[in-house]
Parts: structure tokens; C-alpha cells; sequence
């Protein structure tokens, strides 16, 4: 993928008090230190949940006191959570992070691996323990794997267990993504769809109609799985957001900065 020179400070004048900071995607961005691009291409209706845009900090800016803590040696510089395959942000689910009927969740990744460790996915939004084998504590999570040269992008959702199993929709496909190189990765789920999006355009898709699982004993957490497995991310990631709705694939676009 060409890379394109790193892009100067965009000045955007937003018309409202919470701003979603879309992402410049598949091109050459700019590394920590440098004057993050904040294009804000538009604001999706509703208050996130929780948004985070790491300009010095893990505060959450939806006002839903969402605020992460820091571990493992991650860090906010240059505008963006940088995490290296041992650190991690995390924040409370208040209930309101979990047992959603609709959501949205969305960020910008930019990978120095994608694989941490063998086998293991790198996460970079869990709210997922991946401990219990009927999967009570799991509820979403966007990941990055890579096999050979492609990597599989994968969004899941579960539900409580109706039976013993799990029970879990998965979105996920494969596709040449190149390390140092930025995306934009989302997941919107409605009660009747599943739907996984790269740089604003659909690219799997899982039919799935249940509540999702309400679990307020496990963090939302960003750069590894909430529970005790090593599936870290490796790399930088800005701009996170869980919205409590699916957002249109219009709005997805919008959010990617492709609209
Ligand atoms: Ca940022």
C-alpha cells in the first residue's frame, strides 16, 4: 500500500460540546510526536457511551465518567494510546458498557505486529473475559489476527447461554493489512445483524437477534482481552467509541472520514 506523506494539523470547528474524532485511514500517518490529524468529519447523533481520543490522556469524553486507567506500560503521546504487546487501558462497566440491545464500536489502529503471541489474537476492544467455557462474562470485542500474509479482522458478540455453549456471533474476514500503516476498525450490532467494517465499508456480516450479555464484573479494556489471556495488541490506537446503537453504514463512512 503506497504510503502517503505524513498529513499537516487539519483545523476543524465543531458545532458540538462532545466530539468524535474520525480517523485518516490506509494511508502513511503520522508517528507518535507528531500533530495528530483530528479531521471530525461528523458527529453520529447520540451520545457515546464512551470516546476516547487520547490527546494526553485516557479521559473519557462522553461524560459518562468512563475514564481509563493506564497498565502494563501503555501511554498517550503524540494524540494516541500506545500500548506494545503488554499494556492496556481500562475502565469500569457501570452497566452501562455491557447488556446492550444495539451498539456501536469503533477506533483507529495502527499496528507494529499483529500477532503477540502465537495463536492469540490481538484485541484491540474486549469486553470480553474469554475465561468461562459458557461465555456469561464475554459480551463484544474487535480483534486483528494474521496467518500467513492476511489478517483476519473479527468482530463477536454473545448472549447468555440458552444451553450449556457458548452463544456468540462472529463477524470476521481477511484481509492484507500492512503494520505502520493506520485503520479504522468498527462493529455495529442492531438485534437482528452483525456487521464489521474497515475503513468505512462492510466486510462480514453474522445474523444474530439476542440481547448481549450484561456483565459489570468485567472492564472494557483497550489494547488486550479482558480476562487472563495474552491477546495484546501491538501498536498505537486512537480514537475508541461504544455507542449504545448501531450506526448506519453511511454514518460508519462518515466516522472512517470517507464520507
Ligand atoms: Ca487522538
Amino acid at each position: 500500500m503506497a504510503q502517503a506523506s505524513p498529513r499537516g494539523a487539519v483545523l476543524v470547528v465543531l458545532s458540538v460540546s462532545v466530539a468524535v474524532a474520525g480517523c485518516v485511514t490506509g494511508q502513511g500517518h503520522q508517528a507518535p510526536g507528531d500533530r495528530i490529524p483530528e479531521p471530525c468529519p461528523e458527529h453520529p447523533s447520540g451520545r457515546p457511551t464512551a470516546l476516547y481520543d487520547f490527546n494526553g490522556s485516557a479521559r473519557d469524553l462522553s461524560g459518562s465518567n468512563h475514564h481509563g486507567t493506564l497498565h502494563g506500560g501503555a501511554y498517550t503521546f503524540g494524540g494516541v494510546l500506545d500500548v506494545d504487546g503488554t499494556g492496556y487501558m481500562e475502565t469500569a462497566d457501570d452497566g452501562t458498557l455491557s447488556g446492550l440491545a444495539a451498539m456501536t464500536a469503533s477506533a483507529c489502529f495502527r499496528a507494529r505486529r499483529f500477532n503477540v503471541t502465537d495463536g492469540e489474537e490481538g484485541y484491540i476492544i474486549s469486553k470480553n473475559y474469554e475465561g468461562d467455557g459458557s461465555s456469561t462474562t464475554d459480551c463484544y470485542c474487535l480483534s486483528v489476527y494474521q496467518e500467513g500474509k492476511k489478517v483476519q479482522v473479527a468482530a463477536n458478540v454473545w448472549a447468555r447461554p440458552e444451553s450449556g455453549s457458548a452463544d456468540r456471533a462472529a463477524a470476521v474476514a481477511w484481509r492484507q493489512l500492512q503494520p505502520g500503516t493506520w485503520y479504522h476498525v468498527a462493529m455495529t450490532y442492531d438485534r437482528s445483524m452483525l456487521r464489521l467494517y474497515l475503513d468505512g465499508e462492510e466486510i462480514a456480516l453474522a445474523p444474530y437477534k439476542r440481547v448481549l450479555n450484561a456483565n459489570t464484573g468485567v472492564c472494557l479494556r483497550i489494547g488486550v482481552c479482558s480476562g487472563p489471556r495474552n491477546r495484546y495488541f501491538d501498536g498505537l490506537i486512537d480514537d475508541v467509541m461504544i455507542l449504545d446503537r448501531a450506526l448506519s453504514a453511511e454514518e460508519i463512512r462518515r466516522l472512517a472520514g470517507k464520507g
